[in-house]
């Protein structure tokens, strides 16, 4: 794994930029603060330091002094300066990537349903629609129940712990979970996501740049969690439709179906 050292992973999605930013603004304050309080101690250190012949003095308890009042000063400013960041950058920011899903035209559709202990990632086939799945349909050879009896599923595509997605297009995931709480989590992408079962939570992505990321399960699961893990490919659009369509030759009844190169 090259690609972690000791800065934060690549930064792979739309928004990767603006959390960085929020990271290294609270990195900076915090070195700051550190700097500041560390000159300040040494400062008393040296001013107070025991001599011969000046003896200690303690201030009596709940003088509300002058001294006291002032010491508050520093506290304020801090707190002044972390409220701001959560006002003005923090919630703008997470707003932006979980409140406002973009409204572009033609995006990539994706359910990822999470199990004990893996990921599931269910395309629409050529007519572009998710097709229905039932419960009493699940099995080992078909783990979100996809009905290959309905028109609609019968075309999808279902990948075990491998997503594939084209570069700079937005993918809308709907992400679900089978059996307990996973979360979602691309490194590379910035995006952490708890997977609840019984909802279906939106997300969205915007990947730019090409590769391949780790996607791991960040919620402690079960037994096998720290295997729960797939990869995220991020290809050209070229690259991404040679993969869909070949995809696509291996189910009998999208391979049926006329033309599959022009939905995605
Ligand atoms: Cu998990």
């Amino acid at each position: 794994m090259g690609q972690y050292g000791w800065s934060l992973p690549v930064a792979a999605s739309s928004y990767a930029g603006s959390i960085d930013f929020g990271l290294g603004l609270i990195h900076a304050a915090m070195l700051g603060i550190f700097v500041l309080w560390g000159a300040f101690f040494i400062y008393l250190l040296v001013k107070y330091r025991a001599r011969p012949g000046v003896a200690a003095q303690r201030e009596e308890h709940g003088s509300g002094s002058k001294g006291e009042l002032k010491s508050l000063i520093p506290d304020i400013v801090i707190m002044t300066f972390e409220i701001a960041l959560i006002v003005f950058y923090a919630i703008p920011v997470w707003s932006k990537i979980k409140a406002n899903v973009p409204d572009v035209k033609d995006p990539v559709r994706v359910e990822v349903i999470g199990e004990q202990f893996g990921w599931s990632i269910h395309y629409a086939g050529p007519d572009g629609k998710l097709g229905p799945r039932k419960i009493d349909l699940v099995h080992f050879s078909n783990p979100i129940g996809l009905d290959r009896s309905d028109p609609a599923s019968a075309d999808d595509v279902v990948m075990g712990n491998e997503m594939r997605l084209p570069v700079n297009k937005t993918v809308l995931i709907d992400l679900m979970s089978k059996d307990v709480i996973h979360s979602f989590f691309i490194p590379e992408f910035r995006i952490k996501q708890d997977a609840v079962p019984g909802l279906k939570i939106p997300m969205w992505i915007t990947p730019t740049k090409t590769g391949k990321f780790e996607i791991t399960c960040a919620q402690l699961c079960g037994f096998a969690h720290s295997l729960m893990r797939g990869d995220v490919h991020v290809q050209t659009q070229e690259e991404f439709d040679a993969w869909y369509k070949s995809r696509l030759a291996t189910i009998p009844a999208a391979a049926a179906a006329s033309n599959p190169s022009e939905d995605f």
